[in-house]
Order: structure tokens, then C-alpha cells, then sequence
């Protein structure tokens, strides 16, 4: 009969370091280039230093670590794809991905603050903006002196923006904003929100708005068991003047924003799956030093089962990130097949985590191992940036070119 105290048990003991180690079933590393590679373990050392060490505290206490916004900026992780004479890293999609893959290994609060300030702060400026907005603003967001944020969902349209009550008036000198936005990523923080609203035609704009400017505020919104070291807030808008040079001239209407959300929910593809690899390896590693029964938990079929399947699971989904990555690179990726693959990725994240945690028993759900975290992060996945069920809409209407969302 075997002695099994915590004390006797390593797997049982706090992990103090982190010993992530990828799993390649496929080979995919023979894909990526030299500069690939270079990211993605750059990105990787400084999760292990930045990030890993200290995020079930941040998360336990609902912390966003401020300073971790300078350190992003220093270490690229913001507008990898923006050019370099913005201040971005002008880098190609794959190297975008691997980025948001190893960021979400850590943590998808804080992936969600890099996604945040590339795919949806950064790329409608320099996509949708002029010469002097893209000077005056990606420099600053990709150094990390100032944080951003993205509004477009609102208390009363989530799935639907397009039923957006967000308004702006033409003043003559200047426009007037009034509304607000809910569930916003890096709101409390941010020194600029870009806002979508309707003019009075009902046409959507995105505008640039400053913290400062009078009747503008970003309650912070509290009790989230979910992305704990994100901070999410509110954008309220009240008669907020915001001068004429901050609207993005260059596209209006729904697609403007689609646009962006097409480009974050790529990133998200590619950072559900670093959250399953973390949750793989953690349970890997556990069932061959977890003793039950004389044996490691590992030694069990069932155990082995549940690792097979998640590995099954993430290679096909790597292989899905890599070949979105190169159509990304080559300019022909289509908003459904982008769908399927954030989908699909965030789905066997969620499942990946919950067998995972299951096959830690009891320490499954402490905040010794990170799983459990991952698994209530991964609970906002599916839901921002386009939900499950909205994904599979996208597909629906695309394979049968009838659109079912109304
Ligand atoms: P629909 O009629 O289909 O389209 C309206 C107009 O937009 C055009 N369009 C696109 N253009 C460019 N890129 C795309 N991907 C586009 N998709 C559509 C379309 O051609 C049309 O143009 P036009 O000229 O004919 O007007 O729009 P709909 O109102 O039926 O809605 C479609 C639907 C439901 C798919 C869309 O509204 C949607 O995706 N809803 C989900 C909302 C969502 O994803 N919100 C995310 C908020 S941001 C967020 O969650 C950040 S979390 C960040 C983090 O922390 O990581
Ligand atoms: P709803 O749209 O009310 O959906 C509720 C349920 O109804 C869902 O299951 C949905 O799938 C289903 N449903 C809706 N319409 C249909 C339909 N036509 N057919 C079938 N089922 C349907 N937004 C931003 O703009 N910026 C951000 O930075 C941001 N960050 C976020 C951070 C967090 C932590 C969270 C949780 C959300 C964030 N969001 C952000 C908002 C997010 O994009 C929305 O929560 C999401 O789009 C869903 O909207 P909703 O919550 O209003 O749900």
C-alpha cells in the first residue's frame, strides 16, 4: 500500500517554475522560418519571466499589472504587423500568431491586452486613418506609453452592433458623442478608445477618444471570474466634444469594424490553442508523477486516452493556425474561414482544459496549477470577439449563402 500525503507527492507540491514545454506532434516547426522561430521563443522567455510567475496572484486578486503594458511595448508584442515606421514590428501574420499563442500560454487576460491594442486599436488607425492620426497615435501604442482600447459593444447590442445607439452630431467646429459601451478590454486604463458611433444619416464611423476629454468615463466593471487580470470598464459617453481630426476617414460603416475583429479573432485562433498546450502539458507532466493505485495516473487507459485526445486535438488545430497564417500572409483569408478556425480553436481549448483539470483531481482547481484559470478565461473566449454560436452562423451562411442571424 502505498503513503500518499501531499508532502509525499511532487506532483502535488506548488509549481514554482515554469517547465512549459510545446508539444510538435507534426513536426510544424519545420514551417516556420528562422524569424518565426526567433518570436516565438523571444515572446516565450519573456512569458516565462514576466508573466508566468506572477499571474495567479494578479488573477486571484483581479490585479491588471499596470507595468506590464511598457514591457509588451519593449518586448513587440504590439502591431506586430504594423510597419516598422509606425513603430510596429513589421512582421507577417504567422510571427502575429505565434506571438498571441505564447502571450495566451500565459495568460488570456493578458493576451487579450496585446490583441487589444494590435488587432483592434493600432490596425484601425493605420488602416482606416490618416498620416497624422498614424503618427500622432501608433508610435505611442506600440512603445506602450499609451494603452488602448476598442467599443463597439454596447448594453443592448452584443451580438448585433449594427443595432448600435452610439450617436455623434456635426457640430460645425467639432462633433458631439453621446452613448456607451459595454464589457470593453483595457477600458479603465486606456488613454485612447476608438469608438464606433453612428452619425446622423445612421452610418458608422470609428472616432479616436482621448481620456481627458469632459464627459467622457470608463467604470471599471467588477465580480468577473473570468479573465481576472484583464481589466474590463465601460465607455460613457456625455456630450463629449471630439474634434473633427479624430474620425477615421478612410472607411465607415459595419465593415470597418468587422475588418478589425477579422484580424483579432485570427490571433484568438492562434491563442486558444497556447492556452490548451499549457493545460496539455500541465496534465501530462502530472499523470506521469501523480501516483494512484502503485502506479502513475498516466499508466491508466483512461488517463491516456484524455491526453491522446487533446493531443489529437491541438495538432490539427496548429495545423489550422498555420495555414490560416499563410492565406493571412498572402492577403486571402475570408472572414468565415477565420470563423472556423476561432471557433473550433477555442472550443477544444475549453475541452482540453476541462479534462485537463479533471485529471488533476483535488489540485485541479487550486491556483497552484493554471488550468483552472485558463478554463474560466477561456469561458469569455467563446463568447467576445464573435460568440460560438455566432461563428457557426457565419459558417452557416457561407456554405449556404443564406444568412440566418435575423
Ligand atoms: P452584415 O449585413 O453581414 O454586414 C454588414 C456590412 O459589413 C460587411 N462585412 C464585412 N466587411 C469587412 N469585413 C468583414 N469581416 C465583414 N463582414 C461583413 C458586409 O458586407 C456589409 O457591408 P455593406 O456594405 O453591405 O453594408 O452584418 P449583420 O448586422 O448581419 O451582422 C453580421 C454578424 C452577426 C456576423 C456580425 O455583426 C458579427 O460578427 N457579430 C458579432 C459581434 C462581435 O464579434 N463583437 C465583438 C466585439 S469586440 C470584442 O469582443 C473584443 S474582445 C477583445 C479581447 O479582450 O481580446
Ligand atoms: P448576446 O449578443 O446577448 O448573446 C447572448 C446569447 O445569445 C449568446 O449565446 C449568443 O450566441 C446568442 N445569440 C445572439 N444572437 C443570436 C442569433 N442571431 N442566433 C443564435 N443565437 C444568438 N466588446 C468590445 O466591443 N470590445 C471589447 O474590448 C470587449 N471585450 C470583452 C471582454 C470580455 C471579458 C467580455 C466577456 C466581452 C467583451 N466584449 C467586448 C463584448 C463581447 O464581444 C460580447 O460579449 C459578445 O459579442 C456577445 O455579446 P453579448 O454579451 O451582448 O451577448
Amino acid at each position: 500500500m502505498s503513503v500518499n500525503t501531499p508532502e509525499a507527492s511532487t506532483a502535488q507540491k506548488r509549481i514554482s517554475t515554469d517547465a512549459f514545454e510545446a508539444p510538435d506532434f507534426y513536426n510544424i516547426d519545420d514551417l516556420l522560418n528562422e524569424e518565426h522561430k526567433l518570436v516565438r521563443g523571444a515572446i516565450r522567455d519573456f512569458v516565462k519571466r514576466e508573466i508566468t510567475p506572477y499571474i495567479e496572484e494578479w488573477a486571484q486578486n483581479a490585479h491588471f499589472p499596470y507595468e506590464i503594458v511598457r514591457k509588451f511595448g519593449e518586448v513587440g508584442a504590439f502591431g506586430p504587423t504594423i510597419p516598422q515606421e509606425y513603430g510596429g514590428g513589421g512582421m507577417d501574420y504567422i510571427s502575429y500568431g505565434l506571438i498571441m499563442q505564447e502571450i495566451e500560454r500565459g495568460d488570456s487576460g493578458m493576451r487579450s491586452t496585446a490583441s487589444v491594442q494590435g488587432s483592434l486599436v493600432m490596425y484601425p488607425i493605420y488602416k482606416f486613418g490618416n498620416e497624422e492620426q498614424r503618427k500622432k497615435y501608433l508610435p505611442k501604442l506600440a512603445s506602450g506609453e499609451w494603452l488602448g482600447c476598442f467599443g463597439l459593444t454596447e448594453p443592448n447590442h452584443g451580438s448585433n452592433p449594427g443595432g448600435m445607439l452610439t450617436n455623434f452630431k456635426d457640430m460645425g467646429d467639432h462633433y458631439l458623442l453621446n452613448g456607451s459601451k459595454m464589457w470593453i478590454s483595457n477600458s479603465p486604463h486606456a488613454q485612447v478608445a476608438v469608438v464606433w458611433a453612428k452619425d446622423e444619416s445612421g452610418r458608422i464611423h470609428g472616432l479616436i477618444v482621448e481620456r481627458g476629454m469632459e464627459g467622457f468615463s470608463t467604470p471599471t466593471t467588477h465580480n468577473k471570474w473570468s479573465l481576472r487580470a484583464s481589466a474590463t470598464g465601460e465607455l460613457v459617453f456625455q456630450d463629449v466634444k471630439v474634434p473633427k481630426e479624430n474620425l477615421l476617414p478612410n472607411k465607415s460603416g459595419l465593415g470597418a469594424p468587422l475588418m478589425c475583429l477579422d484580424s483579432a479573432r485570427y490571433g484568438i485562433s492562434w491563442g486558444a490553442l497556447g492556452a490548451a498546450m499549457d493545460c496539455y502539458d500541465t496534465a501530462r507532466r502530472y499523470a506521469l508523477e501523480r501516483i494512484q493505485f502503485d502506479k502513475p495516473i498516466g499508466a491508466f487507459q483512461l488517463q491516456q486516452k484524455k491526453l491522446a485526445e487533446m493531443l489529437t486535438e491541438i495538432t490539427k488545430a496548429q495545423l489550422v493556425c498555420w495555414r490560416l497564417g499563410s492565406l493571412m500572409d498572402q492577403g486571402k483569408a475570408t472572414t468565415a474561414q477565420i470563423s472556423l478556425a476561432k471557433r473550433n480553436n477555442v472550443e477544444i481549448a475549453l475541452q482540453i482544459a476541462r479534462e485537463a483539470r479533471q485529471m488533476l483531481g483535488g489540485m485541479g482547481i487550486t491556483g497552484d496549477y493554471p488550468i483552472m484559470r485558463h478554463m474560466a478565461n477561456l469561458e469569455s473566449v467563446v463568447t467576445y470577439e464573435g460568440t460560438h454560436d455566432i461563428h457557426l452562423l457565419i459558417l452557416g451562411h457561407e456554405i449556404t449563402g443564406i444568412p440566418a442571424f435575423k
